[in-house]
């Protein structure tokens, strides 16, 4: 599957979803969004893909929300229509792996949709930010709440209240993205990486994602039963004897994600 402004590649068990919208700074229309939902859904179906990676162009992840669009939508139609949560939530809810390499504008939705994904990789030109305040409004993507976990109160107060764009090496110094990378060899990192994460049990991987995500979204106390749960869990994985065998047997694991 692949749309005009999403494109989809597979390279072994890693899909590669590309926003491509170059005529309008890759801004976040319906299109984009349900074409981006769509190559989700294919490639959470799909068993032979362990891990995704989101990215833009060299100049643009995304500039946001497109402002033409929404422009003059009024709050009937947002409500009525359950504008962003009708789709940009599938994001959210994606159970593989998610990593985003982000170069160039990651603003507005941009930013946010890069925060939606489980590990963001940026390159030296990569700009984040939330200028909404610019506009006349608020981050409406998940920001407000996104970005002060990532990086607390203060700086996130200061990005949303200023609009100000953050580079790269601040936006890793802030905890907001893990790796900075040379432009030219971004995507081809970011795919290595993937290919890795790929590699190991799909499964534990899954158990994983959703036990570091409990870390946002409970106490303590419960992110820990949680984690012990699922801890006791991936012992009914064939992937688990597996592994822990070729550990003893120092051999490299051949995982089934199973
Ligand atoms: N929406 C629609 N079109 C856009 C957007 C956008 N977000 N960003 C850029 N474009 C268009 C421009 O209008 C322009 O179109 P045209 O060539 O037809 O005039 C084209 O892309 C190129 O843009 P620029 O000429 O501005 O390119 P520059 O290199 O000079 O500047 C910037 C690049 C800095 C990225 C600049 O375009 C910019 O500031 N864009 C807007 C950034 C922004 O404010 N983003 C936040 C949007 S709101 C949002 O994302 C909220 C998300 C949650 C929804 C909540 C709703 C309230």
């Amino acid at each position: 599957m692949s749309s005009e402004v999403i494109q989809l590649e597979i390279h072994d068990r890693v899909g590669l979803i590309r926003i491509h919208r170059p005529d309008a700074m890759n801004a976040l229309n319906d299109a984009v969004m349900n074409g981006l939902r769509d190559a989700l859904d294919q490639l959470e179906a799909d068993t032979g893909i362990g891990c995704v990676v989101l990215t833009g162009s060299e100049k643009v992840f995304a500039a946001g929300a497109d402002i033409v669009a929404m422009q003059n939508m009024d709050f009937a139609q947002a409500y009525s229509t359950d504008f962003i949560t009708r789709n940009w939530e599938r994001l959210r809810t994606c159970r593989k792996p998610l990593i985003a390499a982000v170069s160039g504008f990651a603003l507005g939705g941009g930013c946010e949709l890069a925060m939606m994904c489980d590990l963001v990789f940026a390159s030296e030109t990569a700009r984040f930010g939330q200028p909404e305040i610019k506009i006349g409004t608020l981050p409406g993507a998940g920001g407000t709440q996104r970005l002060p976990r990532a990086v607390g109160k203060a700086l996130a107060m200061d990005l949303c209240m200023t609009g100000r764009l953050m580079d790269a090496h601040e936006a890793l110094r802030a905890g907001l993205v893990s790796r900075v990378l040379p432009a030219e060899t971004l995507l081809e990192e970011t795919l290595a990486t993937a290919k890795k994460i790929s590699e190991y049990s799909l499964p534990a991987l899954m158990m994983m994602k959703e036990a570091v995500n409990r870390a946002y979204e409970s106490p303590l106390s419960e992110g820990i039963w949680f984690e012990r749960r699922m801890l006791h869990a991936s012992f009914a994985l064939q992937d688990q004897k597996e592994g822990m065998q070729a550990f003893v047997e120092k051999r490299t694991a051949k995982f089934v994600h199973r």
